[in-house]
């Protein structure tokens, strides 16, 4: 069985992590497997959303420890520019949303996988864990962008710092996650989410995404004319005629992704 699942229905690219035994720890083939799973569905015209979750009981509890230890141990530097590096640039370049839908523990790497995702969501049970500081290591995986970024300074800090495991309720208050649903609902409820952005205009949500990428680091001037030059792709897709027209005719739009 491979250690990440795609499966392509409705629109959505649902990919699953699936060392479940390990609580989707990642090893260098799951890495590699998730790499080639994203380049898949971002190439993939049926795909429209993707939607990320774990198999068991975890989301993922990032790097499996028992790889970097012993003789066959992988070089720090080999893990995070071939294994966690590409992931977190495909997820942000991948002009379709992404969903992280967090089924349960997300440790080290794999909080940071999710949180680099467009829309995340958690079931109640689901907790997030900055677990780097407990054995010695800064947050990677592009923890240390996105983190303050969605929490504030302060918080991301002390998350990182104390490495606290963090409820998904508590995470939903800081802002870090978008939505919780009760575990009993959480498959359907989070899918339901994934359901609804594929029938959305895909291009203007990727170009949404390539907006938002730069909006932290970019000035006001230079982010007017990024949103201007997007808009100027925007206006060009079948999408945007067909949700002008459905409106001044007061009927749903039918996007097609085009
Ligand atoms: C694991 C793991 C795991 C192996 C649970 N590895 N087996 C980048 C570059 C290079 C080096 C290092 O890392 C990185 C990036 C990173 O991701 S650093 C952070 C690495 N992750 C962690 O430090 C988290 C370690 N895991 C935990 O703290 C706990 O397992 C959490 C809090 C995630 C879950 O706790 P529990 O729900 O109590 O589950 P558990 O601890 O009983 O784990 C279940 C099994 O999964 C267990 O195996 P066993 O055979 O005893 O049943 C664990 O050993 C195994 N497992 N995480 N990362």
């Amino acid at each position: 069985m491979s250690s990440v699942l795609l499966q392509i229905e409705k629109g959505i690219g649902v990919i699953t992590l699936n060392r479940p035994e390990k609580l989707n720890a990642f090893n260098r083939e799951m890495a590699l497997d998730l790499q080639s799973k994203l380049d898949e569905c971002a190439s993939s015209p049926e795909v429209r959303c993707l939607y990320i979750t774990g198999e068991g009981k975890g989301f993922s509890a990032g790097q499996d420890l028992t790889e970097v230890t012993g003789p066959e141990a992988l070089g720090m530097e080999q893990i995070l520019s071939e294994h966690y590096n590409p992931i977190v640039t495909s997820i942000r370049n991948i002009p379709k949303p992404v969903v992280a839908a967090v089924n349960g523990v997300a440790a080290g790497a794999g909080a940071n996988i999710a949180l680099c995702c467009d829309i995340v969501l958690a079931s109640q049970s689901a907790s997030f864990i900055q677990a780097f500081s407990k054995i010695g290591l800064i947050p990677d995986s592009g923890g240390t962008y996105f983190l303050p970024r969605l929490v504030g300074w302060q918080r991301a800090s002390a998350l990182m710092m104390l490495g606290e495991k963090l409820g998904a309720p508590e995470a939903l208050t800081m802002g870090m996650i978008y939505k919780v649903f009760p575990d009993t609902e959480f498959k359907s409820e989070s899918f339901k989410i994934a359901l609804q952005l594929a029938a959305m205009p895909t291009k203007a949500l990727g170009l949404t995404k390539h907006a938002l990428n730069y909006s932290f680091s970019n000035s006001l001037e230079g982010q007017l004319l990024t949103e201007n030059e997007l808009q100027q792709k925007a206006v060009q897709t079948d999408d945007y005629r067909e949700g002008v027209d459905a409106f001044l005719k007061k009927r749903e739009p039918k996007f097609k992704g085009q």
